[in-house]
């Protein structure tokens, strides 16, 4: 897109929303790999209004209504909790003339819900305040104060919602962390092998092959009624937490699409998989498991946490951590063989390479088990 129609586009949305004026500044913000989000400065002859103008992926977000209907029942419930809450801790959705927190567009016009989401000249915005004086965090950088941190922000939403009730939410991405489905739609993949290329991974297919009977212990844990089901994030990457740039005080979690029914291990679990490790998502020759990251994470996480979980969810943290890299490596491989349809790729091989990245780590949280479930013991005692 030519950037001064892709500035049209982004004044004609903020106009869907109610804000006039003039954009005086838009820029990508190169974080995630599913939606696309733009940084946009409006001027309105008296003041400048920062935003967050994100266009989200509805072939990853099939039913993006719904999951905005999610975003709000979830955001609304944490602000009744804290009724002091400041603006920059609250994520205030902007909305539109007949009071919708999105807007469609199709062929770059606004238009009705009945739209078919998976034609190409279908879009779906939504836009939000921009949290000023605020930074994130693409890796933790060895730095633990960072991964205490995130792990109070996380604690602390999965106790907030611990009594909302999942039947309020739909599922935005069904079989999200369900690994046997997922395992079972990656060797699905690997026996199509739409575009030739699994003899190139056939040894990352092998791992992932014997290590199936292991991806499936949550799931069978859930059906067995031994892990109960929450309201979880379900996408615990460090990038999705807004810290004070000054305090590391974290002021708010974003990207709350995936929020939905799960289990706590799974947000606990991702976090370990991003941050407490030494290299970035798809740098497999550096990565390894970071205890000390790891212990600091616990540490955040279980002071919001440790009262709320039982005995069997404690158990299932360390767990949870090994599992959902499992499920991220079999996803990032099964999306490579497929041809990089799900997730932004900045280079041709990356999904395949976050996914060596992720068995390498999956390799070492298996070798530490033990010292991980030791560091949970003794933190949560
Ligand atoms: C995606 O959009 P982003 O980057 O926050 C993905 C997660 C993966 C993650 C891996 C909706 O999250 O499940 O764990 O990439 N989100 C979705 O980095 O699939
Ligand atoms: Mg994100």
């Amino acid at each position: 897109m030519k950037s001064d129609s892709l500035k049209e586009k982004l004044t004609y949305i903020c106009r869907q929303f109610r804000i006039p004026g003039e954009i005086l500044v838009y820029r990508w913000i190169p974080s995630g790999h599913i939606n696309t989000a733009y940084y946009v400065a409006v001027y309105n002859g008296k003041e400048v209004t920062q935003l967050l103008v994100q266009k989200i992926n509805t072939y990853v977000f099939r039913e993006p209504v719904g999951m905005m209907r999610n975003i709000e029942r979830i955001t609304e419930y944490i602000r009744a909790q804290e009724r002091t809450m400041e603006k920059r801790r609250r994520l205030h959705f902007r909305h539109t003339e007949d009071r919708k927190n999105y807007v469609i567009l199709k062929d770059g016009a606004a238009t009705g819900d009945d739209v078919d989401f998976q034609d190409e000249s279908v879009e779906f915005w939504r836009v939000y305040n921009f949290i000023e004086c605020s930074t994130s965090f693409e890796t933790a950088d060895g730095d633990p104060e960072v991964l205490r941190m995130s792990g109070k922000a996380f604690g602390r939403f999965n106790r907030q919602l611990k009594d909302f009730d999942a039947g309020q939410l739909m599922e935005s991405i069904p079989h999200f962390h369900d690994t046997v489905y997922r395992l079972r739609t990656f060797f699905a993949t690997v026996e199509k092998d739409p575009l030739g290329r699994a003899a190139d991974c056939r040894q990352e297919i092998e791992v992932i092959r014997k290590h199936s009977e292991f991806a499936g212990t949550l799931c069978r844990q859930i059906e067995a009624g031994a892990l109960p089901i929450r309201v979880t994030h379900n996408d615990t990457k460090t990038n999705n937490i807004l810290f004070d740039k000054d305090t590391l005080d974290p002021l708010v979690i974003i990207d709350l699409d995936t929020c939905m029914p799960g289990l706590a291990c799974y947000d606990f679990g991702d976090t370990i998989r991003f941050a407490a490790c030494t290299a970035e998502e798809d740098q497999p020759e550096s990565m390894k498991l970071d205890l000390a990251l790891m212990r600091a994470y616990t540490e955040g996480y279980l002071s919001e946490m440790k009262d709320v979980l039982s005995a069997a969810e404690m158990d299932s943290l360390s767990t949870g951590a090994a599992v959902i890299t499992l499920e991220l490596a079999s996803r990032f491989l099964g999306d490579y063989l497929e041809g990089d349809r799900y997730f932004r790729i900045d280079y041709p091989e990356q999904n395949l390479r976050r996914a060596q990245a992720q068995l390498v780590l999956f390799g070492d949280m298996m070798a530490h088990m033990d010292d991980m479930k030791q560091i949970i013991r003794e933190v949560g005692a």
